[in-house]
């Protein structure tokens, strides 16, 4: 059984969730239509475990009744489905290389960004540098790499690359506010802080990401947490240094 193309869409998401902004921005680049539904991440809801009960996260999105989870897969998924506007390049070196950096951003650089968030410190300051050296790699790719001379990273319009790493860059300077770190530095990245300023000057992007005053009080209470949470966890390790109770994992994309 396939899905029409003009079969209903319905995205299950969280405001806060940048996985969930980055399919919600894929969509309305395309131009399509969908029912947005909010799940509560404390208490998901029977569908949101039916149709992801692998990982149980969010987004999830439903095409004519059929479950697609992870977000890059699903921006792959609407891609293919709807040949119009691509976010993705024809040529299957050009698709190899925007998936390569897909996953440089989720394994390396937002991994980096919530150690960060979580951390204090001497934690915090190797979390810190992390972020830096990644953003350096991106900045040399912006420069004399793969990306050099391009407006976007997809070319003179956005495609899936700027729309994932897009979508968890906004939370940088939330960060940056939050934890009181620097790390955007202009000076040092100045091809990145461009491209991440043209970004968010979009129309579909400053319709998709939530305003930043929200952002930050929902960032303080989260990192609150995590930080007392992380504090607990190292007041009860045993003298041989084994931890008791495991800090939850961060709540949030
Ligand atoms: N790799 C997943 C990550 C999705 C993810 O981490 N979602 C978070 C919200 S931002 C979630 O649903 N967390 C709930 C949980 O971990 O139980 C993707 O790209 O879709």
């Amino acid at each position: 059984m396939t899905s029409e193309k003009t079969s209903p869409l319905k995205l299950f998401g969280t405001w806060s969730s940048s996985y969930t902004h980055r399919v919600q921005l894929a969509l309305k680049l395309k131009g399509l239509e969908f029912e947005y539904v909010e799940e509560d991440l404390s208490a998901k809801s029977p569908s949101l475990l039916l149709y992801n009960p692998v990982h149980q996260k969010v987004p999830v999105l439903l095409h004519g009744g059929r479950p697609l989870a992870e977000s890059i897969v699903i921006l792959q998924y609407i891609d293919e489905t709807w040949r119009e506007s691509p976010l993705m390049p024809e040529d299957p070196y050009e698709r190899a290389i925007v998936r390569f950096w897909c996953h440089f951003s989720d394994d390396k650089l937002a991994g980096a960004v919530a150690a960060v968030f979580r951390t204090t410190a001497e934690e915090q300051k190797a979390a810190v540098a992390e972020v830096h050296q990644n953003l350096a790699v991106i900045e040399g790719e912006l420069r004399e790499g793969h990306f050099k001379g391009r407006r976007f990273f997809g070319g003179e319009k956005l495609g899936l690359l700027d729309v994932v790493v897009g979508c968890g860059s906004f939370w940088l300077s939330i960060f940056e506010e939050v934890a009181e770190v620097k790390l955007i530095d202009e000076e040092s990245f100045p091809l990145f802080h461009g491209w991440l300023r043209q970004f968010e000057a979009q129309e579909a992007v400053k319709e998709t990401i939530p305003p930043a005053d929200r952002l930050l009080e929902y960032a303080r209470e989260v990192r609150h947490y995590l930080v007392s949470l992380s504090s607990q966890v190292k007041a009860t390790s045993d003298d041989s240094g084994r931890v008791n109770v495991d800090p939850e994992e961060d709540k949030d994309g």
